[in-house]
């Protein structure tokens, strides 16, 4: 067993944001339902709102933010071989996260803050919303900072040997979300929390958008990353193998870290606040971003082909019949990274300016950030759940065959439901409504899709039900002997003995980020101060 990972610091964070992913997978459904307008007893476009916007709050910071840093003091740990410093402060952050949550969810829950999970003014919501999603986001700076102390005091101790690959991954991962962060965390405080006190009258939702874009797109690398460790530290040894390459493993989450910062403005093409230059500079980085993905998916599908030939599987293709499919790490790899062949098309088609003019919002949007991130990336974090169980309650898992129903259930809802958004959107169907008023022959087109996309829902709604019941049942079976399980960490077929300091660190690579977000953010946002703009006083609630 591991004796290192702090157990109870861990399964907290865990449970907070398994009970967040449940929670909205409910209202994931009722949105389904009701936007579809077969059940017209639930019809109503507040309700409706008040939902998506916690089902989008809960999903997107809540289940990811928990669960990283949950995640994150389990490799800092296990990986390190060592205790989290600063334990104290380590639930210090986990308290102002959680109290942060509490806050958020009070005007959320009662249609005060209807302003969806990217909260774009001018529409504003209630003042604890904003305060308490501050909180959520400082209690995480803790976790960015513990894990920055955790790995310079194990460099400090080990001079010259290679941080190990996952807190090396880790802490490129608190680094990317601390300077992600930065940008919402000005908006939120010089902006939409004055406007909602009444501090201020007017604010510039251009400026706002910028600023959001900011941290909207490295976001969603913030949550991946974790899920690109599983690739590259578990999966490998689960499936029998060995890492196919290191080194490839290190410039992915660097490229990752340094190309996901400067490239927000694919979410603002169809926006006027910024002028085509800055939305092609961007557009190229946006592409740059999706190299480390393609050397992940090659890096990682050469571990698997090593393993599955290990295993005695001949041929081109056969050594995939050969790899433990019954392992659910091994599983969840093979689901996400179908998934991620689609998801990450649909990601391609949005990066390309004229392609965006016809998806951006869309019912398009909604279904390529399912499929990439309610699939890919959340299937990898049940599959560490069920990795870390057994080391954090001492408790083996009480069914490998349900966790296997729970994870192609997953996939198979994933499809379901993201597959008729994708065709929606080609059809027309804008994001973000409730309801459609009118009948005609469009929209007539769209009931089959939105029959589909209620199944699919109840399917992944099961699942997630499924999955939390397989950890609880797990954690609360009564066991006479605890289990002796420890988290193994893969090999890669060519080990690393020194590396460039460019490969072992970040200060080089901090240098580098300021100076892109320099170059792509510096005019766009100083621009707002020097040109004259109206403002726009917010629509309240
Ligand atoms: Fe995205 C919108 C572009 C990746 C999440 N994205 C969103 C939004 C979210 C989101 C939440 O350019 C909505 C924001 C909002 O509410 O407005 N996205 C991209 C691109 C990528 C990408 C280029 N997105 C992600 C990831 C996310 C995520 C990852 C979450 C985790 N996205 C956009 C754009 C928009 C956008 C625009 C704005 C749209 C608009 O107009 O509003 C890339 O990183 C994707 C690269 C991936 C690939 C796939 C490679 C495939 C591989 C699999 C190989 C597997 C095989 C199978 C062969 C190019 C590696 C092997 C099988 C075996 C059995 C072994
Ligand atoms: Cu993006």
């Amino acid at each position: 067993m591991n004796d290192t990972v702090s157990r109870k610091l861990v399964l907290s964070h865990f449970w907070v944001a398994f009970v967040a992913f449940i929670l909205a997978c409910l209202m994931g459904e009722y949105q389904v339902l009701e936007r579809s307008g077969f059940v017209p007893a639930l019809e109503s476009a507040s309700v409706y709102f008040a939902s998506v916007s916690t089902h989008g709050v809960l999903m997107a910071f809540v289940l990811t933010t928990f669960f990283i840093m949950g995640f994150g003091y389990t490799i800092a740990s296990t990986s390190l071989k060592q205790p989290i410093w600063n334990q104290p402060l380590a639930w210090g952050g986990f308290w102002l996260a959680f109290v942060g949550v509490v806050l958020a969810a009070l005007p959320l829950l009662t249609g005060k803050a209807s302003v969806l999970y990217t909260f774009y003014p001018p529409i504003v919501g209630h003042a604890a919303f904003y305060i308490g999603a501050t909180l959520l986001v400082v209690g995480s700076w803790v976790w960015c900072v513990i894990m920055l102390v955790m790995f310079s005091q194990w460099k400090k101790n080990n001079p010259g040997e290679p941080v190990p690959l996952a807190m090396f991954a880790t802490t490129a991962n608190a680094i990317l979300w601390l300077w992600t962060s930065a940008g919402v965390a000005v908006e939120v405080l010089f902006q939409l929390i004055p406007l909602s006190l009444g501090w201020i009258d007017t604010i510039d939702p251009g400026l706002a958008r910028t600023l959001f874009a900011w941290t909207l797109h490295p976001i969603v690398y913030f949550w991946l990353i974790p899920t690109y460790i599983a690739f590259y530290v578990f999966v490998p040894k689960q499936a029998g193998g060995f890492l196919f390459s290191e080194e490839m493993a290190r410039i992915a989450f660097i490229v990752l870290a340094v190309f996901a910062l400067p490239i927000g403005f694919h979410h603002l093409y169809m926006d006027p606040e910024q002028e085509k230059g800055w939305k092609l500079l961007h557009g190229i980085g946006t592409f740059v971003v999706a190299l480390p993905t393609l050397v992940t998916g090659f890096t990682v599908i050469a571990s698997l082909e090593i393993a599955g030939r290990l295993r005695g599987g001949k041929g081109l293709f056969g050594w995939i019949l050969t790899l433990p499919w019954t392992n659910p790490m091994v599983l969840s790899v093979i689901l996400a990274l179908l998934m991620l062949i689609f998801g990450g098309f649909g990601g391609i088609v949005n990066a390309s300016y004229a392609m965006n003019a016809m998806v951006h919002n869309t019912a398009w949007v909604p279904g390529h950030f399912h499929l990439i991130f309610g699939g890919t990336t959340i299937i990898m974090y049940f599959a560490v759940a069920y990795y870390f169980w057994p080391v954090l309650t001492g408790k083996p898992l009480f069914c490998n065959t349900m966790v296997l129903v729970q994870l192609w259930s997953w996939f198979v809802g994933m499809v379901f439901l993201t597959t008729p958004w994708h065709v929606l959107g080609l059809l027309g169907q804008p994001r973000r409504i409730s309801t459609v008023v009118y009948n005609n022959l469009l929209t007539l087109s769209w009931k089959p899709y939105e029959l589909a996309m209620i199944l699919g829902g109840l399917i992944l709604l099961i699942s997630g039900g499924l999955f939390v019941y397989n950890l609880a049942k797990s954690q609360l079976q009564p066991v006479s002997e605890t289990v002796e399980q420890t988290i193994e960490y893969a090999q890669p077929i060519h080990p690393v003995t020194s590396l460039p300091n460019y490969l072992n660190g970040f200060t080089f690579w901090n240098q580098v980020i300021a100076a892109l977000m320099a170059i792509s953010f510096g005019l766009p946002i100083l621009q707002f101060f020097f040109m004259k703009t109206f403002g726009s006083s917010g629509w309240g609630y």
